[in-house]
């Protein structure tokens, strides 16, 4: 019998990476599906897989819709990836924010409590909890500090699923993943904007770009790689916390110069800074220290930023050539 695993956030891009490593390993994958956007296929359709995926709709702040999805699914592992997760509209509707990439973990583990606790249960943390950094270099021993209401509502998730392993027994962990891009990505997300804006300048769409704080430094790892990451930690005989990072972190100015020179075009000459992008409290630089993931999942990322960069400015060149 095949394994069975319900995904929420499918439609995302760690969602359909991790569709497709599933669906690759033999499961029977199942998403909750919000219906939220128009085409809210179009990631599964780019990997070929949006007639693979067994969707259920529902919303994840709505108790019984993630009942409805453990007993439909039969789900043995439940990956918790649905979320509001673009840290800058986490002012604008911080409530939602706190609804739907906080407090619903708690729907996520109570579905999986009360129609198998036996399941595997895996909840996306972020590196926007460490925020204002107490460390040079994060690991899962690091104080957290989050700077947005993104970041705060992360915190609750990470904690609640805490809190399940130790009071329930659940085999909850929590993967404290670091950035992580792909030609999948958001456009509202940092190196697709950019990647983008590469694509239209050079082929004449566009005349310049407009970027807020470029000193912000990140640890810019590939989607691809880390929902391995995820998988693996649900093989592990006891659940755990992990941070998934590349251990290299680089300022969006410096991502800049990369994905502009990919198209041999000068960042400098196309750049300009737009205040109103500020965000009202910045997570300056982050770096993660990758060594658990290592040594006791195996994990490594095996992508370069410049590769990963250079994979999605050639995607975007040829989605903007064919408009
Ligand atoms: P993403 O592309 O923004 O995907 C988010 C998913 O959540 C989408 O499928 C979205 O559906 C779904 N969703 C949003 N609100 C929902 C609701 N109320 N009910 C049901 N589904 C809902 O995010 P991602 O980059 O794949 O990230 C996956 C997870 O990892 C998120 O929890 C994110 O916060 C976290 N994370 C991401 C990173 C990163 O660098 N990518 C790093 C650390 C942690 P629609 O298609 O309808 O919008
Ligand atoms: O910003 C700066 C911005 O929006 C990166 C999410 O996946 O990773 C992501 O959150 C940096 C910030 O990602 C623009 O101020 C400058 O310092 O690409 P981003 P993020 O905020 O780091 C974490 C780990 C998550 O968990 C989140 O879900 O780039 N920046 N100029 C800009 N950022 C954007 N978006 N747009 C700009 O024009």
């Amino acid at each position: 019998m095949s394994k069975k695993a319900l995904i929420t956030g499918i439609t995302g891009q760690d969602g359909s990476y991790l569709a497709k490593l599933l669906l690759d390993e033999g499961y029977e994958v199942y998403g909750l599906f919000a219906r939220r956007t128009a085409d809210t296929m179009w990631r599964l359709r780019f990997l070929g897989i949006d007639r693979q995926v067994n969707l259920i709709e529902g919303d994840l702040i709505d108790l019984s819709s993630l009942i409805r999805a453990m007993e439909t699914s039969q789900a043995d592992e439940v990956y918790n990836l649905g979320a509001q997760s673009f840290v800058a509209t986490s002012w604008q509707q911080p409530l939602l924010t706190g609804q739907v990439t906080g407090l619903a973990v708690t729907c996520v583990l109570e579905a999986t409590r009360l129609v198998n606790p036996k399941a595997r249960f895996y909840q996306a943390s972020s590196s926007e909890m460490f925020g204002k950094i107490r460390e040079p270099i994060q690991d899962e021993n690091t104080i957290f500090h989050p700077r947005s209401p993104y970041g705060v509502a992360k915190l609750y998730g990470h904690w609640i699923t805490v809190n399940y392993r130790e009071s329930f027994g659940i085999h909850a962990s929590s993967g404290i993943l670091f950035n992580h891009e792909s030609p999948l990505r958001g456009i509202e997300f940092v190196t697709r904007k950019v990647t983008d804006g590469v694509a239209r300048i050079k082929q004449g769409k566009q005349k310049g770009l407009r970027l807020g704080n470029i000193d912000a430094q990140r640890d810019w790892g590939y989607a691809g790689d880390y929902v391995r990451a995820m998988h693996l930690m649900l093989q592990q005989d006891s659940p755990d916390d992990y941070v998934v990072a590349t251990g290299r972190t680089t300022s969006v100015r410096e991502m800049c110069r990369i994905a502009f020179e990919h198209v041999g075009l000068d960042a400098k000459k196309h750049i300009e800074i737009d205040p109103q992008l500020y965000r009202p409290a910045e997570v300056d630089v982050l770096l993660g220290n990758p060594a658990k993931a290592k040594a006791k999942l195996g994990w490594a990322a095996t992508t370069s930023l410049e590769a990963l960069i250079a994979m999605m400015v050639d995607a975007d060149m040829e989605r903007v050539a064919r408009e």
